[in-house]
């Protein structure tokens, strides 16, 4: 655009020559806008670049040949390229501004394009090398650190998620899983359940054995739990020794199945208490995991090492 404003101004303009670089240049300027360029194949990437390139060329014509002052505009499909290209479609525009700028000098010569001139086209396609390989390099570089950088954030999201001790899912990651599963489970209509359980006696281990062997124990726990679920399923480590189990599209009645299984992987000499709650399709996330906390809370009043499972509600 800059280009053919300048080219306007420019004293002996041929209007046919201007006119077919605007259309060209305009058109390529809508093609730009419109291509749905992540689905374009990579070496047609490069095409409006070298359109405008050609471009450039007639224009450069039209405003007088090679002392129009135009030349310079054909760094634009370098930088372009280089920016958005591959190192062999740089290659492949300088080789292109080299032809696009010295042809002229062979098939039409002077007066427009004088061989005096010559040395200025050496110059550009030089300062283009320069600028193209540059920026390419550039662009590499940073392209490479952005990639680290996501990796590295993904990395941070799912250690910030992750109980250190024993590896599985943590209260915070819970929190997010429950929310979206909710989410989803009020989308399809399916059932949700959630199950707390808590190690029985906890204290005891620790004390008898020590911290290291309460240690070892939770890392067990976790490990046989987590291999007992559903893909879908999804185990966390909620607090000291107590788990929660999300169990997508599983009413209560399945859930309590789940539930026993899970008590059942517990190591030897060990027990476990949970406490069971369907979600009823409207309570608040919070509330699911209080009224399955709460069923545990009995089951360990009514003597441990069993399930408790909420009434039925309003459940859908
Ligand atoms: P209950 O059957 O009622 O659940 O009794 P409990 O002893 O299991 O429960 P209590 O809440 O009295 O004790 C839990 C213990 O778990 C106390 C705490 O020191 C221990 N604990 C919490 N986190 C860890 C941990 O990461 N490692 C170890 N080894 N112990 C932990
Ligand atoms: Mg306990
Ligand atoms: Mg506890």
């Amino acid at each position: 655009m800059l280009g053919l404003g300048l080219g306007l101004i420019g004293s002996r303009v041929d209007v046919g020559e201007l006119g077919v670089s605007v259309v060209l240049t305009v058109a390529l300027f809508a093609l730009a806008l419109t291509m749905p360029w992540p689905r374009v194949p990579t070496w047609r990437r490069a095409l409006p670049a070298f359109g405008y390139l050609l471009a450039i060329g007639i224009l450069r014509d039209a405003a007088g040949g090679a002392g129009s002052g135009l030349s310079a505009l054909m760094l634009l499909p370098i930088f372009w390229l280089a920016l958005y290209g591959t190192r062999a479609q740089v290659v492949a525009v300088l080789v292109a501004t080299a032809v696009a700028l010295y042809l002229p000098f062979v098939l039409i010569g002077a007066p427009a394009y004088p061989a005096t001139m010559w040395r200025g086209g050496a110059l550009l396609v030089a300062v283009g090398a320069i600028i193209g390989f540059t920026v390419y390099a550039l662009i590499g570089r940073l392209r490479a650190l952005l990639a680290e950088r996501a990796r590295l954030i993904e990395e941070l999201e799912t250690l910030a998620g992750t109980d250190p001790l024993t590896g599985v899912p943590n209260r915070r990651a819970w929190d997010d899983a429950l929310e979206r599963t909710m989410a989803a489970a009020r989308r399809s209509g399916e059932p949700l359940s959630v199950v707390v359980l808590d190690v029985d006696h906890f204290k005891r281990i620790n004390d008898e054995h020590g911290h290291q062997h309460g240690d070892r124990v939770l890392k067990t726990v976790a490990a046989a739990w987590s291999a007992e679920l559903r893909p879908g399923d999804l185990l966390a480590r909620i607090g000291g020794e107590e788990f929660a189990a999300l169990l997508p599209s599983c009413d209560a009645v399945t859930a309590s199945t789940v539930a026993e299984r899970l008590r059942q992987a517990m190591p030897r000499g060990t027990t476990s208490s949970a406490g069971v709650a369907q979600w009823d399709g409207s309570a608040e996330a919070v509330a699911v995991l209080a009224a399955a906390d709460e069923m545990l809370y009995r089951a360990k009043q009514a003597g441990r090492d069993r399930t408790m499972v909420a009434p039925a509600r309003d459940r859908r």
